[in-house]
Formats: structure tokens, sequence, C-alpha cells
């Protein structure tokens, strides 16, 4: 009472609200008046982010705290009362008849889209010091990851509003969800490389606040232990965006200038942009309120399972299953194996990738009602099987794909599954981890983020009927790859089968040592000749018809150690450095038409 005169009338409102909630620990030690104000001040400061960060307020989050602390100690599961069973969805084959018209409609509708890319996550599990965004996602060419998410909705832009001609002004949003982890590096990254060709003004940042720590079972708020006038807060998780996208008022203007759909992905994932023409092809074809993208999942792989749960009142839902969750969830069940690969080699629930597709009318018409908040979880480390005491402090959470929890059943879910080689390879695990990943699961690191890149494309272009040779297989920081040729091309060149096949034509042929790198929206190859390193860059106004035949010593690998600190980090996490020996390259950087048709032996 006697520090009362140092607050503001709403920080009086929110002491009062404290101790209320038997909060009153928090002040049990404050000095008298005179001492440590400045402090007190900033406590309170904290106390108001906090209560304005959180749907509800902080009274709120102590209560859903209480609720959800009270039902873990009780043991009780968040999914009693259903039953999961395999949901059907609609499975997609790269290339067939059925895929193309897909990622035609899909081209069609990206310019009325909106991208949301996650990356507040500090990437633990990595272990990596930057920010993930800024990581390459392959290191032929170097791009880092916020560069190919840039370029690919800048390509989508670019043809879907030529497919739909009077669009031609549409400039595709993108929001980046960060966090105090990363917000300043993802600003400078993006500054530096001044928007990777985007307008400055076509990005947003929405930074998201921490959330308070929970000391016990009564959900008492946790001090911080290096600063007693402070709560101490850990990250929320990426269900976030729901919130913050709401009370930034974007959703709206959104609608206002006509988007349609709101597309979320995460920061890792190389190979995504593969996968959205045709799925958000099926989100409109299907008039999908949320689509899930998933790839076959192998039981026990560290991503979600996306399933049908029905529940004994008749409700009935379909929607991801956290890993940890899935495999217990089955077994209460009457599946005594639990979650286990079937005849297919995979399990049967088929993997979230945590690339969501939302209907933006039903998803504005949603938080509305909810303010974005998500159904939220709490997984405290207790001390021992009385349950009274935590390890460590704990604090709420959630997760984006979360957000069809709350809707009725007459919403439209649900999900499209891809080929993994092609929609899926995030970076996620470090070296050490990632070895010990049983053969035949997949490694989620540095290593097998690239390769999948390169596999990727060789697939691609294998499609259209490019003879590639067979890969090799390759050890780097213990884990066992398949390193086929290092083919990449940037999102304008081709963003769908169909650009693939218009761009490279006749018999073309590339050997597995070779490296391709083909970057340029106008650049028509016929009869490829490769056995070595060709790289093509081309501005778009150059048109560039070639005919190469090339054979030199190209680039290689060389094994790193990710142990050797006198290599740059983001090289030893891969296990190899890429040695240039010789190369062909190409550059068109004034406009005009060329066509060239050479040979080049070394
Ligand atoms: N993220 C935030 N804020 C947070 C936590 C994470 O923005 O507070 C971001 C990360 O930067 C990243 C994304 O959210 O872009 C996902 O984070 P993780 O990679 O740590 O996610 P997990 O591997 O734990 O799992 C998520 C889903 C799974 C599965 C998997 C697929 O929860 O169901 O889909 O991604 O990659």
């Amino acid at each position: 009472e006697k520090n009362l005169g140092l607050l503001s009338t709403r920080q009086i409102e929110l002491a009062r609200m404290l101790i209320e909630e038997a909060q009153q620990h928090l002040f049990a030690h404050w000095a008298e008046p005179g001492i440590d104000d400045e402090k007190k001040k900033s406590f309170f400061d904290q106390v108001e982010k906090l209560d304005a960060s959180y749907p509800g307020g902080l009274r709120s989050y102590i209560h859903n705290a209480r609720q959800l602390l009270t039902d873990s100690k009780a043991g009780k599961n968040p999914f009693d009362g259903f039953t999961p069973s395999v949901p059907a969805g609609e499975v997609l084959s790269f290339g067939d008849e059925n895929f193309i018209k897909f990622e035609e409609a899909g081209i069609k509708e990206a310019c009325d889209a909106a991208f949301v890319l996650v990356a507040g996550g500090l990437g633990e599990r990595l272990g990596y010091g930057g920010i993930k965004l800024a990581l390459p996602s392959e290191t032929t060419t170097g791009t880092c990851f916020l560069q190919v998410y840039v370029e690919s909705i800048l390509a989508l832009q670019e043809a879907s509003c030529k497919q739909n001609e009077g669009n031609v002004d549409r400039h595709i949003p993108l929001v980046i969800m960060t966090s105090d982890d990363t917000h300043s590096r993802t600003q400078e990254l993006l500054k530096s490389n001044a928007y990777f060709g985007m307008k400055s003004n076509q990005v947003h940042l929405l930074k998201q606040e921490k959330v308070a720590c929970l000391a016990d079972t009564d959900a008492n708020l946790a001090l911080d232990p290096s600063e007693k006038y402070k709560i101490q807060t850990k990250p929320h998780g990426h269900g976030d965006v729901h919130a913050l996208l709401y009370s930034s008022g974007l959703l709206h203007k959104w609608q206002i200038s006509g988007l349609k759909w709101v597309l979320f992905f995460q920061d890792t994932n190389g190979l995504l942009f593969k996968a959205i023409p045709a799925s958000l092809g099926v989100s409109a074809s299907k008039d999908f309120h949320v689509n899930s993208l998933a790839v076959p999942r192998k039981a026990k792989e560290a991503i979600g399972g996306i399933t049908q749960l029905t529940h004994e009142d008749g409700r009935r839902m379909v929607i991801n299953v956290e890993y940890n969750q899935l495999d217990p969830l089955l077994r209460a069940t009457g599946h005594v194996n639990g979650d286990v690969n079937d005849e297919t080699g995979y399990s049967p629930y088929p993997g979230n990738i945590n690339q969501l597709i939302l209907r933006l009318g039903p998803y504005i018409e949603e938080l509305s009602k909810t303010q974005g908040a998500i159904t939220e979880f709490v997984n405290p480390k207790y001390k021992d099987s009385s349950k009274t005491s935590f390890k460590s402090s704990t604090r709420l959470e959630c997760m984006m794909q979360d957000y069809p929890r709350t809707l009725l059943p007459s919403a439209r879910v649900g999900f499209t599954v891809m080929d993994t080689w092609l929609a899926y390879a995030p970076v996620k695990s470090n070296p050490e981890d990632a070895a010990k990943v049983p053969k035949g699961n997949p490694y989620h690191s540095a290593t097998s983020g690239e390769m999948a890149i390169y596999r990727a494309h060789s697939q691609i272009l294998r499609k259209v009927g490019v003879k590639i040779e067979d890969p090799q297989v390759g050890i780097f920081n213990g884990q066992e790859v398949e390193i086929w040729p290092r083919i990449v091309w940037s999102p304008n060149w081709a963003l769908t089968f169909l650009d693939v096949k218009k761009k490279l034509t006749g018999n073309c042929e590339i050997s597995q040592k070779s490296t391709l790198v083909v970057k340029g929206a106008n650049i028509h190859i016929n009869d490829l000749s490769l056995d070595g390193a060709l790289i093509v860059n081309a501005i778009d106004q150059a048109e560039v018809k070639l005919s190469p035949h090339v054979q030199n010593n190209g680039w290689i690998f060389e094994h790193v150690d990710y142990k050797d600190t006198s290599i740059p980090e983001e090289i030893r996490i891969r296990g190899f450095a890429i040695k240039k020996n010789d190369q062909t390259i190409l550059t068109y950087d004034q406009p005009g038409k060329y066509c060239v048709q050479f040979h080049s032996v070394s």
C-alpha cells in the first residue's frame, strides 16, 4: 500500500487484481518507499505489458493457468472422451493431371493471398547462434531462407497478376512474427538486403511478447531468479500469431482490399513453396476454410499427426495431435502398439508440416469471437510423483495449428498430403542429435535440409524428362544422405511443374557430379548436356535461349567437422564445404534477346 503512490491509475488497478488473484508474494520483499523506486515502477511497466499482450489480460492468464495446472496435476488428458481415427484428405502426386490442375488454380488465387511467417523461435534444438531465417538454405548459391521465401512470394505475385489481368498492381503482403530473440536481427536482415526485392511497406513485422512463468501448481507467478523486481517470462508459442494478427488490424485491411487467403508457414523449410501453388489450388477448389499441409510421416517422427477425433458426444474434428501426445492417445484408446508404421512403411496419421491456408472471411469471423486466443496447454516438469512442485518454472503455451479447435462442426476443415521430397525439409536439429536419429527416419538437420533441395530439383527435372544420374551416398556429420546433382533455380525461373516443362526442353542430361544454377525469369534451355558446373544469371529483361554442352571439373563437397570452430558455423553444421574447382558462368545483365549454342569442355 505504501508504494502505490509510485504507480499510475491503471497500474494500481493491476496491483489490486494481483492481490485478488493471490499473487501478493510478488511484492512481499518490497522495500520501503524511497528505496528501489525505479525498479518498482519498471516492475509495473512489465505487469502492464503482460496484461496488454494476452487476450483477456493477466487475470485471464492466471485463471487459465490455474485450470490447466489443476487438470495436469489430476492427470487429465486433453483428449478425454475422444477416439482417434485416420482422416481422409486430398492426396496429391507431383506432376500428374490433378496436381497440374491444382497448381494452375493456385497460381490464379495467389494474388489474393497474404503470407504469414512465424519466426519468433530461437531454434534451441539447432543450437545455431544466428536467426534461422538468415541461415543459407543451401550453400551452392548461399541463398538464406528469408530470401527464398521473399523471392518465392514475388514470383507468385508476378505469375498470378499475369494470369489475372487487371490485378497487376497487387503486392502480396508478408507478415513476419518475431520475438525479442529474433526481432532486431530479422529487421536488420531485411534492411541490409533491401527487403530482398519486396517493397518495404509490403513487409510487416509483428513482435510476440513472452508470458509470465508459473512457479507452482497454484499458478503463483514466478519472479525472475536474477532480478527480484521482475516477473520471469518465457515464450508462449507460435499460436500467438492469431492474436497478434487480429490486434494489428491487418486482417480487416486485407479484407477491404479484396484478399481471400492467409497462408501461415515456418522459418526453415526450403521446399515449402514447391507445394504452395497446388495446395492453394486445393483450398480454392474444395472451398476449404482451413487446409493444413501434410506429408507421409514415420511413426514417432517429431512432427504432429493429422488425426480425426470423435467425441463420445458426437463432436468430430480433424486436428493436429502433437507428436508427444499421439502415441499415448492411441495406446489409451485400444491401439496397443501406439503410433506404428503400417504396411506402407509410414504411420497412417499424416505429418503436419504447419503450413496452414485459411480462408480470410471465416478466419476474421472466428477471431472476432475469440480475439485470436488459441487453446493452450501446460507442460510442467514435476519434481516427483506428488506433483506439487516443478523442477523449473513453467508457462502456458499455444500452437498456431490449434486454431481449428474452437471452430463449429460446420467449418470446412481439410488437409492436403504432398510428397515429402517435394514439400518438407526443415532445419531443426543439431549435428549431434541428427546423427542419433534411427536409420530411415529424417534428420531435419542443416545437412539433410540442403541435400533435400538438390534432390527435389533433380526429381522435378526427372519428371519433366531430364536424364539425371543416380545419387551417390555420402556421410556428413555422421548422417548418411543421398547426394544428387546440385541443381538450384530461382523461384522466378519456375514455380510450377508446367513452368519447368516449358523452360527445359529437348534431350537434357545431367551427371551426378554436376552443379546447375539458373537465376532469371526468361531463360530457356534446350538440349542441355552437363557434366560439371554451369551457372546462368540473367536479368528479367534479357530473353535467353541456351543449348549448352558443358564439361568441367565442377564443384565438389569437402568434409568438414561440426566441432571445427575455425569454420563458420553455418557451414560446419552441414559437415561439408563446397570447393569450386571449375565452372562455366553465363551472365546476361543487359536487356536483349540472346540465342546461344555452345560447347565448353575443360
Ligand atoms: N515459433 C515462434 N514463436 C514461438 C515458438 C516458435 O514464432 O514462441 C516459430 C519458429 O520460429 C518456427 C515455428 O514457430 O518457425 C515452429 O517452431 P518449431 O520449429 O520449434 O516447431 P516444432 O518442431 O516444435 O513443431 C511444429 C509443429 C508440429 C510440426 C512441426 C513441423 O508444432 O506439429 O508441424 O512444426 O515442422
